[in-house]
């Protein structure tokens, strides 16, 4: 089996966050915030987010910061809750929260709760558990999780679980790997995780390894390195990870590697993006493969980030 090419892909990470004119760039304009996260938390896994330069990425994520107190995708575009999830991580990584007024950010989130416990992204109201979880995930950090109804947010999360043990995004929603590690990564930061069927859901998950070693999203569709993410995260919350062969996942993730001009793409041969090889190396991560730091499965961030915000304060 080949093996991670660590150097390229650390410097195909710092080019993408550097260019501004390129293809993947000009897609990603919007997303920008997200770019940054994927990017960044991907150089910290791979030892190297020491070769970023903080002040620019803090004064430039600042500039995204809104009245209203949610961040936007790039400088001059509208807040949403995906945005500001990936902003607050950030400066986790960083180690440096305390440039946000902590309240102002809360208050945003807890605008966005709804009657009956669900979020909304923005001020426009899709409903989604994707939201939940930035919610929850969000106020953690913060150390403000009591200021929200937690409560009803997890009877919220319950309501879209389906009778193949799987989430969707809301009640009735189709089982999808992403909605499930949204719900299931909200339930453990919550400490709810005993409302799971942990044995249904782990047998809906690993499911999902495909004859390439590869994991899809739900039943029939194509392997995708990003579901080594989605997938083997919510395996490693509710402890099934054993119930899938990790050594076939990991060949499989090694060969989507740009092995010339380093990245990871969701297929062999496809093209490279900042965020399959964000996926790719968290994936590698969590399954222990040597070289790279340990993430954690429920907030996204490296274990010792994580251990940062919660145990030093
Ligand atoms: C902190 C990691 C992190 C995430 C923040 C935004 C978010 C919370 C979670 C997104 C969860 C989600 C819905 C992921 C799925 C993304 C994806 C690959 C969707 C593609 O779905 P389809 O139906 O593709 O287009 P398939 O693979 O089913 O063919
Ligand atoms: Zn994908």
């Amino acid at each position: 089996m080949g093996e991670l090419a660590t150097e390229k892909h650390v410097r195909y990470i710092l080019s993408v966050e550097k260019r501004k004119d390129n293809f993947e760039s000009v897609v990603m304009e919007h997303l920008r915030i997200n770019g940054a996260y994927w990017g960044l938390t991907a150089l910290d896994l791979l030892g190297k987010l020491d070769t970023v330069d903080v002040d620019e990425v803090v004064s430039w994520l600042m500039s995204c910061l809104h009245e209203s107190g949610g961040f936007g995708g790039n400088v001059g575009h509208d807040p949403h809750i995906l945005y500001t999830l990936s902003a607050v991580q950030v400066l986790a990584l960083f180690d440096k929260l305390d440039v946000i007024d902590v309240d102002k950010v809360t208050n945003y989130i807890v605008s966005l709760q709804n009657e009956d416990g669900s979020f909304s992204g923005d001020m426009w109201g899709e409903v989604d558990t994707r939201f939940s979880y930035i919610a929850i995930c969000c106020l953690s950090i913060l150390h403000r999780l009591e200021k929200i109804d937690v409560e009803k947010a997890v009877k919220y999360i319950l309501s879209c679980k389906n009778m193949d043990g799987g989430f969707g995004c809301t009640p009735g929603g189709e089982s999808h790997a992403g909605q499930i590690f949204c719900c299931v990564g909200a339930l453990a930061i919550t400490g709810s995780l005993d409302l799971v069927d942990k044995d249904l859901l782990g047998w809906w998950l690993c499911e999902r390894q495909v004859k390439s070693g590869g994991l899809n999203g739900r039943p029939e569709k194509l392997p995708d390195v990003c579901y080594s993410w989605w997938v083997l995260s919510s395996l490693t919350m509710i402890d099934r990870v054993h119930w899938i062969s990790k050594e076939k996942l990991i060949k499989f993730i090694i060969d989507c590697q740009d092995t010339e001009n380093g990245g990871i793409s969701d297929r062999p041969d496809d093209a490279v993006d900042v965020f399959h090889t964000f996926f790719g190396v968290a994936g590698l991560s969590l399954l222990e493969y040597p070289g790279l730091k340990p993430i954690d499965p429920a907030y996204a961030l490296p274990v010792d980030v994580v251990n940062r915000i919660f145990f030093t304060k």
